[in-house]
């Protein structure tokens, strides 16, 4: 089967959309740090929208900070690759053309920093993951003590973490007279442009007094919502939709229909027309993001946790399971929709169960173990934000702490049969170190709770959270996460 690429794209079958514009004229306006499935289904498939429009000022550059495998996957095919949108009732195909460069900023990490300090560059876009910001999740502060952080500041010019690239190409941009781009994070961190933004000042502070002041007087970082559910891609996925295009692409991208995005509008050098592409542009992005990141991210994580340890291989199957829908109802309705602030023409009860719908999507094969990894970058603004909101208001928690009590579950690395879990998470060492010995509940959550970068020093002293995590953990300890589950769901 020939490949996916420029000179094959008249070939596709009639029913699959494609790049309506010339490709070959489109200038290089963003840069993307961290070029995986999220990015290419949503901020990539937003901005092949304006492209298609006539704006050829936004091509992006997507840059891989670690392995080269999208480079190798995408650069024969001229950056083309497929999104498979899926549900049950149908697969619809679309060739994304936005991507017009693509780097792996190991192997040259100066033909980023060239291109991220090219004049043409008005934004710098990141998914780098939560566990890419080099930060503590709890505070929200750049961690000094990052390996990657210690490395970038002893080799500014050849960083390896996305604070270390960005803030090098703001120095040469002011050192050659340049404006600075926009920073605009999109991965799910609370208040991610604020978080983004604090980083990059602490950085540049620790770089240089003088740029620290700059960046702090002059970035902007909008704050964004970003929506929309990839799965990774499986080999079969490879496999059906080359077949589909009859072209081979190697590494097409499967997501769900479903996709929003909410932008501050606030952005230096100008920006595409997103909006025209579905986008919302507001001023106050923080409750669109606050309900996002504790309903559906929230829900996700706890399902993940406790659906892993139940036996079951994705979201969808762990949904049909017993008991875990009327629990993931019964958090959302009862846990943390109390806790969201009015979201414009947004309706909780709604909400909640349009995200069960979305869970339950069968075609998306959305993987446990996939949510599971970096719980502990991830745990602090999904449930442990709402966990102190219900406290403050004397509120019950049980639920969430049945959540975090799942996660302390799997992060011993061992499941309910005893078998090894791949536990990937930047913290797995002490995960590990601090499990190994723990006899009992209150052994095992006692040694979490000292992970201060997680649950800050005020939730280990309260003991309406540690008790309820303890006696939830008790539960799965001895009964294991089907039973529990089942049990909650009869409230
Ligand atoms: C998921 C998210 O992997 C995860 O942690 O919860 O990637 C989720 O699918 C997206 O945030 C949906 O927008």
């Amino acid at each position: 089967m020939d490949r996916l690429s420029q000179a094959t794209l008249g070939r596709l079958p009639a029913a699959v959309g494609r790049p309506a514009y010339d490709r070959s004229s489109l200038r290089t306006g963003i840069v993307h740090l961290g070029i995986g499935a999220f990015h290419r289904a949503h901020m990539a498939a937003y901005t092949d929208a304006v492209l298609a429009a006539g704006d050829a000022r936004w091509g992006i550059a997507g840059a891989s900070l670690r392995s080269p495998d999208t480079r190798d996957a995408l650069a024969p095919q001229d950056g083309l690759y497929a999104l498979a949108i899926r549900d049950a009732a149908a697969e619809r195909l679309q060739v994304i053309g936005a991507v017009t460069r693509l780097l792996v900023a190991p192997e040259d990490p100066d033909a980023l920093l060239t291109i991220m300090s090219a004049p043409d560059t008005r934004i710098v876009s990141l998914t780098v993951t939560e566990k890419g910001y080099c930060h503590s999740p709890a505070t929200g502060d750049l961690d000094e003590r990052h390996p990657d952080v210690l490395h970038d500041l002893a080799h500014p010019d050849a960083p390896r973490s996305a604070p270390g690239f960005v803030v090098e190409a703001l120095r040469r941009r002011r050192a050659a007279g340049l404006p600075f781009f926009t920073a605009l994070c999109c991965d799910n961190l609370p208040h991610n442009g604020a978080t983004l933004r604090r980083v990059l000042v602490r950085f540049a502070e620790l770089r240089d007094p003088a740029l620290g002041r700059a960046v702090a007087a002059e970035l902007r970082c909008p704050f964004t919502m970003v929506d929309r559910i990839v799965p990774a891609t499986a080999e079969a996925d490879r496999d059906g939709i080359s077949a589909a295009l009859g072209l081979s692409d190697a590494w097409p991208v499967p997501t769900e229909p479903f996709t929003q995005w909410v932008i501050e509008d606030d952005f230096a050098l100008g920006r595409p027309a997103w909006d025209r592409a579905g986008a919302t542009f507001v001023s106050d992005v923080a409750p669109f993001e606050l309900a996002k990141l504790r309903m559906l991210n929230g829900s996700h994580s706890t399902l993940a946790y406790l659906g892993y340890l139940a036996g079951h291989e994705t979201v969808a199957d762990t949904l049909a399971a017993p008991g875990f829908a009327a629990l993931v109802r019964g958090l959302m309705g009862a846990e943390v929709a109390p806790t969201l602030p009015p979201v414009p023409g947004l309706d909780p009860a709604a909400y909640g169960e349009e995200l069960v719908a979305r869970f339950r999507n069968p075609a998306l094969r959305h993987r446990t173990w996939q949510i599971a990894m970096d719980g502990t970058q991830k745990l602090p603004q999904r449930l442990l934000g709402t966990v102190r909101d219900r406290l403050a208001a004397g509120a019950s928690i049980d639920r969430l702490a049945l959540g975090v009590a799942a996660w302390m579950c799997y992060a011993r690395g061992r499941d309910e049969r005893g078998e090894p879990i791949d536990l990937r998470d930047p913290l797995a060492d002490e995960l590990r170190r601090r499990t190994a010995d723990a006899a009992d509940a209150g052994a095992l959550a006692g040694a979490l709770f000292g992970m201060t970068s997680v649950f800050g020093s005020d939730l280990p002293a309260e003991p309406r959270f540690t008790g309820a995590v303890v006696a939830a953990l008790s539960s799965l300890l001895r009964d294991g996460a089907a039973a529990t589950v089942a049990r909650f769901g009869e409230h």
